[in-house]
């Protein structure tokens, strides 16, 4: 029986949203249909709290229609996991966030991991999905190459090798056994740099489709007891 997520850019970058659903797909099993999306308005990259506040309303949205279109798993492919926990109020198939989702996979293959970013700014968003989804404690460090979201798309080459550096860094310096990539326009950089350094590197796109199909095999949806029941109609 084929399996349909729909995986949800939260920023506008048309460039980003297939590069992302490309890896999804390639990630999937067979009898596994990738859908991606982004909203039309909102902004082109998210790198702080403001811009994960104005994404938010676009990822609702797009949750609403793919429940409409019945598909059996949303992920929301941004680092910042925005709106992640109203999009579970309103969804009834799972939805998972591609930082929980790196996180979660990390902690399997490794006691502690470090997470290379884009921007220092961004740094307290992970730290605090950190803090708020009880890994803390197997992150040793969050490193940044200092460059914009979308100069991963603009300058690929140029971040590609900051990228490397940094994740070099951190298995040399950190104590680590594994990294997480703490960008959804970092996902078709991963392959490469896992074999460059030859240790487990994390994209949370991949992550997440893996965990939606197990949970779709184990027949689990989000839970509508308690705090993830519908909205209160007003
Ligand atoms: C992100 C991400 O994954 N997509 C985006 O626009 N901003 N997060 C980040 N830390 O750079």
């Amino acid at each position: 029986m084929t399996i349909r997520i729909q995986v949800i850019n939260p920023n506008t970058s048309q460039q980003m949203t297939s590069s992302i659903g490309a890896v999804a797909q390639d990630v999937a099993a067979a009898d596994t249909e990738i859908i991606t999306v982004c909203p039309q308005h909102g902004v082109a990259s998210i790198e702080g709290h403001y811009d994960e506040a104005i994404s938010a309303a676009g990822v609702l949205q797009l949750v609403q229609q793919g429940k409409q279109q019945q598909v059996d798993g949303h992920i929301i492919a941004c680092f910042g996991d925005p709106a992640l926990h109203a999009a579970r109020e309103v969804a009834d198939a799972p939805v998972i966030g591609i930082a929980e989702a790196a996180f979660h996979m990390a902690s399997l293959v490794a006691t502690k991991f470090s997470i290379v970013t884009t921007l220092p700014r961004t740094r307290i968003i992970a730290e605090h999905l950190l803090q708020q989804y009880g890994f803390d404690r197997h992150c040793a460090q969050i490193r940044c190459i200092d460059l914009p979201v979308l100069a991963l798309e603009s300058e690929r080459e140029f971040a590609y090798i900051r990228l490397l550096e940094n994740c070099h860094q951190a298995r040399e310096q950190d104590g680590i056994g594994a990294i997480v990539l703490g960008c959804g326009g970092m996902a078709d950089m991963a392959e490469e740099v896992s074999r460059e350094l030859n240790i487990p590197v994390i994209d949370g796109v991949r992550a997440a489709v893996k965990l939606i199909e197990g949970l779709h095999g184990m027949g689990l949806k989000t839970s509508k007891w308690g705090d993830y029941a519908y909205p209160t109609q007003k």
